[in-house]
């Protein structure tokens, strides 16, 4: 804990990626963890283009399974502590999260870098129009207020490719950051995955925080082990009381 203490200290811009483990002691499972939300259903039947193509319904009830759950969920301390970190190293910070629970947003994070968008967000597949969850009415199979045409979440699917903007801004900050925390992620989904390496390969001194080993921790210079939302608070107290 110490070396990241100061690391954080020297660190003159930060990048923070997070994944679904962030969310987990907010209540919502992870995708690959043991309790995961690809157990229940498999991923390549749901978030796909091609299982939206084939059973519409089907992906809607997932998401709108996953939408009820988010709301009676609360953002934890480490969703916190990154709202913390923005407000004391303002442009110097960015946040960059693969979840799309929008809780980041919840727990007063102002600029948040949706790698996947987010699930309270959805787009008509006809006219492209955008509505926000409560915009429509959350039928099995939502209609678009403008058009009548299918609505969609707004969210990246597998074999979908991100927001070329999205890309190129988060490679951007990747490459010129000097501190890079990878925070509750697998590292298995690309290109999000791409980005400590990236940061690592430039001049960034990377820090992961998860509950075990993986993919990023062989170029993590820093590796805390443990619960994120238990980890970030107490890394906090420590730099802001010793700085
Ligand atoms: C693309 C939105 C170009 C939807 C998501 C073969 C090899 C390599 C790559 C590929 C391949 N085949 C296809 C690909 C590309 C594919 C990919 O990477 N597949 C992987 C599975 C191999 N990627 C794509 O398709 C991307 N698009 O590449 O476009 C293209 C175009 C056409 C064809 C090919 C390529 C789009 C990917 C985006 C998919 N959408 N989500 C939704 O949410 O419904 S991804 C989904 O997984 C979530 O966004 C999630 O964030 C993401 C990654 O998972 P994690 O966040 O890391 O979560 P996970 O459960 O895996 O891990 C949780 C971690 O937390 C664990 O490590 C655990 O230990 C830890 N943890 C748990 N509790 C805690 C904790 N840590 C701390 N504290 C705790 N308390
Ligand atoms: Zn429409």
């Amino acid at each position: 804990m110490e070396k990241a203490v100061n690391l954080l200290k020297n660190a003159q811009k930060v990048v923070v990626l997070t994944g679904a483990g962030i969310s987990a002691e907010s209540g919502i499972p992870t995708f690959r963890g043991k309790d995961g939300l690809w157990k229940k259903f498999r991923a390549e039947d749901l978030a796909t283009p091609e299982a939206f193509q084939k059973n519409p319904s089907l992906v809607w009830q997932w998401y709108q399974y996953r939408q009820e759950l988010i709301l009676k969920c609360q953002p934890n301390p480490a969703h916190k502590t990154i709202a913390l970190m923005e407000q004391y190293f303002k442009d110097n910070f960015s946040l960059i999260t693969q979840n799309v629970d929008n809780l980041h947003q919840r727990a007063g994070s102002k600029r948040v870098i949706e790698f996947h968008g987010n699930i309270f967000k959805t787009r008509c597949t006809k006219c492209n129009k955008q509505f926000l969850y409560g915009e429509y009415e959350n039928t099995p199979l939502p209609r678009c207020p403008n058009c009548n045409g299918l609505l969609r979440p707004n969210v990246v699917w597998f074999g979908e490719s991100l927001d070329p903007n999205i890309l190129y801004k988060a490679f951007t900050l990747s490459s010129e950051t000097d501190l890079f925390f990878a925070i509750g992620t697998s590292g298995v989904v690309y290109p999000a995955a791409s980005l400590p390496e990236i940061a690592k390969s430039s001049k960034a001194k990377v820090i992961e925080v998860n509950i075990e080993k993986t993919p990023i921790s062989y170029i993590a210079d820093e590796i805390l082990l443990g619960k994120a939302g238990e980890i970030l608070p107490k890394l906090w107290d420590n730099f802001i009381n010793e700085k």
